[in-house]
């Protein structure tokens, strides 16, 4: 029986083994995964980002146990992968969260990768969505996305998730206010973790103001471990001024304070993507991203297959001495490369 096979019938071994491989980017990886296509698609895929230390690998602990509570409803199947752009080596990150995420090993219905960088960072961003893919095939209907760092890797899996959820904590001073800006545009969800610590208020005061300015007519919503349910009206309010909002929940995920009201947003953040069409329509905008990339990608490299190192070094040192400009350049390069064709 092929890996493939093996993986879609829920041999976990297996799935770790394919992980692997997709992970290295291996000839092995890339066909089981034209393999698996098929069958993915079905998973919520949760992005979970912010600030190193915020908390999130705790929270990422606590909403799996959520979907894993029989009391809950019927408990899903839930993936976890960890992502941590920032080191090269499976190191103590990681190995903190395995310690932080002890009580779900164990429970067959949870699956946890971690992933380090290895090379680029858009090398990442692939592999991640290739273990995503598989882990979505493999039957996984709940797949929780953690990425550390600010920049760059939280666009990146915001793109690749449904939900995403933007993590921030009190007492983090200035520095996170630069982050906050381009990081409230990524956001479908924003947690203020460790509401236990004194600093609370001003945070989410901070996160609110930065919220009207950027939405000045809207109508700002936070949950203050109040009652649930009016997430979705302030979706139709969205929805009625034509710009989403993120609400903004409270938590202490280390005694799970607002678990249940952060699980319930989540949950209606999906409904709402599907009711609204927005589900099919973010489906269709990261299968087009992904495709023009490949397609860029490929096209380079035979490009450059096709043209001799020197005669591409040639166009290099002219446009460097500026003989020639970078458009020239390239007009030059492709010329140069179907000539001989
Ligand atoms: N007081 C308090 N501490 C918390 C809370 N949530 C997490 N912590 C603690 O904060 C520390 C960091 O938690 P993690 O879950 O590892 O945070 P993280 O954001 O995943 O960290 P990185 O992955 O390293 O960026 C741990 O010591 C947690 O026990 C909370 O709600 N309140
Ligand atoms: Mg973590």
């Amino acid at each position: 029986m092929s890996l493939v096979e093996d993986v879609l019938l829920g041999n976990r071994l297996a799935l770790a083994r394919l992980l692997t491989q997709i992970e290295n980017g291996s000839e092995t990886g890339r066909k089981a995964l034209d393999e698996l296509f098929a069958h993915a698609g079905k998973a919520h895929l949760i992005g979970v980002t912010g600030a190193p230390g915020t908390g999130k690998s705790t929270l990422v602990n606590q909403i799996a146990r959520a979907y894993r509570n029989p009391a809950a409803g019927p408990p899903r199947q839930v993936g976890i992968v960890a992502v941590d752009p920032t080191s090269p080596f499976s190191g103590g990150a990681i190995l903190g969260d395995r310690v932080r995420m002890r009580d779900l090993s164990g429970d067959p219905g949870v699956f946890i990768r971690s992933m380090a960088s290895r090379g680029s960072l858009g090398g990442l961003a692939a592999a991640t969505s290739g273990v995503v893919q598989a882990l979505d095939a493999a039957g996984f209907e709940v797949i929780l996305i953690e990425t550390v760092g600010a920049g760059q890797a939280e666009v990146e899996i915001a793109r690749l998730a449904h939900t995403t959820l933007v993590i921030e904590a009190p007492g983090l001073g200035d520095d996170i206010q630069a982050i906050k800006a381009g990081i409230l545009e990524i956001a479908d969800l924003l947690v203020i973790n460790k509401a236990d610590r004194p600093g609370v208020e001003a945070s989410e005061r901070a996160l609110l103001s930065m919220l009207q300015l950027a939405h000045p007519k809207a109508h700002v919503f936070r949950n203050n471990f109040s009652k649930p349910g009016h997430f979705s009206e302030t979706v139709e309010t969205a929805q009625a001024e034509d710009q989403c909002i993120p609400p903004v929940l409270r938590t202490t995920a280390t005694d799970g304070s607002g678990i249940l009201e952060l699980s319930e947003a989540i949950e209606q953040h999906r409904q709402y993507l599907e009711r609204s069409g927005e589900l099919a329509h973010r489906e269709r905008e990261r299968l087009v991203a992904e495709l023009n990339l490949l397609v860029r990608e490929l096209l380079v490299s035979r490009w450059r297959e096709r043209l001799p190192d020197a005669q591409y070094h040639g166009f290099v040192a002219r446009l460097v001495q500026r003989e020639i400009s970078p458009w020239q350049a390239a007009q030059g390069l492709l010329e140069a490369s179907t000539a001989g064709a």
